[in-house]
């Protein structure tokens, strides 16, 4: 082979980008599989959580029994998509013995389904039927009694 010709080619295989690219690559694919594990982590945990509160709804009077019924009676939904069991949800609510249950239905609501229980409330009911929700849980005890 030409000298020169090799001299290309040796400075054409040690081009500076081909290793910031390497490099660079290495970089995003640690980076990606870290992320990818952080997020199967994440999917793990949540799922186990969500787990551990569906087998907490089994029990009467568990927060999470009463994040279930709240999201049944907000699904009460007829053919046309739409509609709650109003009733069902001001009963639950009455139900909740204070107020630091209804913020542990709250986690538990979230644990369950990724959501905010407050917003959906306000979702769910008319803005009359809210104000009662609101009142039904400000009138609670602010302890477990
Ligand atoms: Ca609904």
């Amino acid at each position: 082979m030409h000298p020169a010709t090799s001299a290309i080619r040796t400075a054409y295989q040690h081009r500076p980008r081909i290793r910031l690219g390497s490099q660079m690559t290495t970089v995003l694919l640690a980076t990606g599989a870290g992320l990818g594990v952080f997020l199967a982590f994440r999917v793990l945990v949540r799922n186990f959580k969500k787990g551990i509160r569906e087998q907490e709804a089994l029990e009467v009077g568990n927060p999470a029994a009463f994040a279930t019924q709240l999201k049944m009676a907000f699904e009460n939904d007829n053919t046309f998509g739409w509609g709650t069991d109003e009733e069902r949800v001001f009963s639950t609510l009455e139900a909740i013995p204070s107020q630091s249950t209804f913020r542990k239905v709250q986690r538990a609501y979230r644990d369950l389904y990724g959501r905010n229980l407050a917003a959906d409330l306000k979702d769910e009911l008319d803005s009359q039927e809210y104000a009662n929700a609101t009142q039904i849980i400000n009138a609670k005890l602010l302890a477990s009694g």
